[in-house]
Formats: structure tokens, sequence, C-alpha cells
């Protein structure tokens, strides 16, 4: 009897030991690990983007994007895209401003000063499939500023070099 008493106390002190583990890993996960930022759902698009009555392509289209700042100091941003037009290139970026504010303003820069470029710019341009889904992925060496970057911008043509990718047609907003 004895013998069983001692067992069910030592089966509570190692229960209480798992739980005070769980605890303080919870805690170190939260202090040091990556934070995630997700948003889903129906693009805005702007009216008129081509300003010639030529329809919108992305009226009806959806985004989804999931963003992720790493311990180690990157950022990697997802993009997913459905109902878009099929066999098509498009532009994408992260914007600094939210949808309904300006159309989103210009890209977030990691380095304000310093020209358009991937390594400075979280560029997400994509081709659709024969479905009209795309996907983008785009890691950076860096974290974003705090409340800095509120939308990720939909484009009417892939990026060039200095950053110029045509009207912008539609819009997610994520705060990122
Ligand atoms: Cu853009």
């Amino acid at each position: 009897m004895q013998n069983i008493n001692h067992r069910r106390s030592l089966l509570v002190i190692a229960g209480a030991l798992a739980a005070v583990t769980v605890l303080v890993s919870t805690s170190v996960a939260g202090a040091t690990g990556a934070s995630v930022v997700r948003a889903t759902g129906d693009l805005i698009t702007y009216a008129n983007p081509y300003t010639n009555g030529t329809p919108n392509p992305l009226d009806g289209a959806q985004a989804s994007v999931h963003a992720v700042a790493t311990a180690s100091g990157k950022t990697i941003v997802t993009l997913h895209v459905s109902g878009l037009p099929a066999n098509r290139s498009f532009g994408s970026h992260v914007h600094v401003r939210a949808c309904e504010d300006n159309k989103a303003g210009g890209h977030y820069r990691n380095v304000p000063a310093d020209p358009a470029s991937p390594e400075n710019e979280i560029w997400l341009d994509f081709t659709t499939n024969a479905a009209g889904q795309g996907e983008a992925h785009a890691t950076v060496d860096w974290v974003i500023r705090s409340g800095d970057a509120k939308a990720v911008v939909i484009h009417d043509h892939t990026t060039d070099s200095a950053g110029v990718a045509g009207p912008k047609l539609g819009c997610l907003n994520v705060d990122l």
C-alpha cells in the first residue's frame, strides 16, 4: 500500500515537471521564434486601371498572403492567387499603405534611399496556370519595420529592373 502511494506521488511530480517544461518552451518560442502573418480574401480591384475602359482582369479574383519573419532575421512571403486570367504574367510587390489609401502608395523598401531591387523590396511576380491560379515566393535578408507595410499589390505586367510593373490592378490588405 505504501509502495503504491509512493508511485502515485512520483507520477504527480512527473506530471508537474512536464507542465513546467511546456510552459518554458512556449515562452522561449514567443520571445525568440518566428512571427507569422496571414491574410486571405477577395482582391480589392481598382476601377478603370488602363484609363481607356479596358476591364480590370482581376475583378472577382482572390488572394492569400502568408509572411514569416524568422528568428534569424529573414522575411519569407508567399502569395497565392486564383480567379485570374489563364497563362498570364503579373507583377506584384509589398506596398507601404493600405489598399484604399492612395492605392497602397509605393513599394516597401528596406533601405528607403536605395533603388528598387528584389533585394531592397519584396517582389512577388507570378504567372498564372491554365486554371487562372498563380503563386510567388520571396525571401529577403531583413525584417519589415512594424506598421510600415500594409498591402500586397498586383500590377499589369512583370517587374522591370527599375521596379516598374505597370498599372495597379488589385490589392490585398496585409498588416505586415
Ligand atoms: Cu507594386
